[in-house]
């Protein structure tokens, strides 16, 4: 019986340590080379990885980026899911020129400036809606962010995003400024240039995916239970 506690930990923590972490290419910022706007200065939208965590009722999207985005002071990142069938294939809920043509069902949007902030929009088949806001009262007010020098975490019910233990969905993560035409300065999605200059459009084709699990606390017990089930 001990043994197999053991083995059963350890399964849990290997996987649960590997499959939420998405890096993406340093250095992957348009240069100015053959026109539209050099970004390589703007290190602060250069994103290194994207990392998704959850437990039973909250979701965590921790970007973590080059240069530093608390200096800097205007950095924007946003996450677009798609998680059921049809969605919006051609915008997002800040209106910006990025778009997920698989069909785009919620949109997380945050910024580092003005005290930091953030929203999350859901697609209702026909607009955007927004569901959240750090600046709204209860109970529209489920989003939250979090800062250090180089990350953004934004926190969400996973229930605001329709997501339940067990889900996959598909998703991208962007970075930009503050002008309400910036597209994705970079992708997470595409360790290139995503676009020359601010205007964009980008269109996400991105593959990356997660799936929403139990936490390791309850995997194990879960386990155990059946253990003990299977025993008797
Ligand atoms: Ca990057
Ligand atoms: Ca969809
Ligand atoms: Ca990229």
């Amino acid at each position: 019986m001990r043994k197999l506690i053991v083995l059963l930990t350890a399964g849990l923590l290997a996987t649960t340590a590997s499959a939420d972490l998405f890096n993406d290419a340093v250095g992957d910022l348009h240069d100015g080379t053959g026109g539209g706007a050099d970004f390589t200065g703007f290190t602060h939208l250069d994103i290194v990885s994207l990392e998704i965590t959850n437990d039973l009722t909250d979701i965590n999207f921790a970007f973590t980026l080059t240069g530093d985005i608390l200096a800097t002071d205007w950095g924007k990142y946003m996450v677009i899911i798609d998680s059921v069938p049809g969605g919006d294939v051609a915008g997002n809920g800040w209106g910006r020129p990025i778009s997920m043509s698989a069909g785009a069902d919620y949109w997380i949007g945050s910024w580092v400036d003005s005290g930091n902030g953030a929203e999350t929009y859901s697609w209702d088949g026909a607009a955007w809606n927004l569901d959240n806001a750090t600046y709204n009262g209860p109970p529209n007010d489920q989003v939250s962010i979090g800062t250090t020098q180089f990350t953004a975490t934004i926190t969400t019910p996973l229930a605001e995003l329709g997501l339940g233990i067990g889900d996959t969905f598909t998703f991208d993560a962007f970075s930009s400024g503050g002008g309400g035409g910036d597209s994705a300065v970079d992708a997470l999605s595409v360790g290139t240039p995503s676009i020359t200059d601010w205007g964009g459009p980008f269109n996400s084709t991105s593959q990356l995916s997660y799936t929403v699990v139990p936490e390791p606390a309850s995997l194990l017990l879960i386990g155990l239970v059946g253990l003990v089930l299977r025993r008797r």
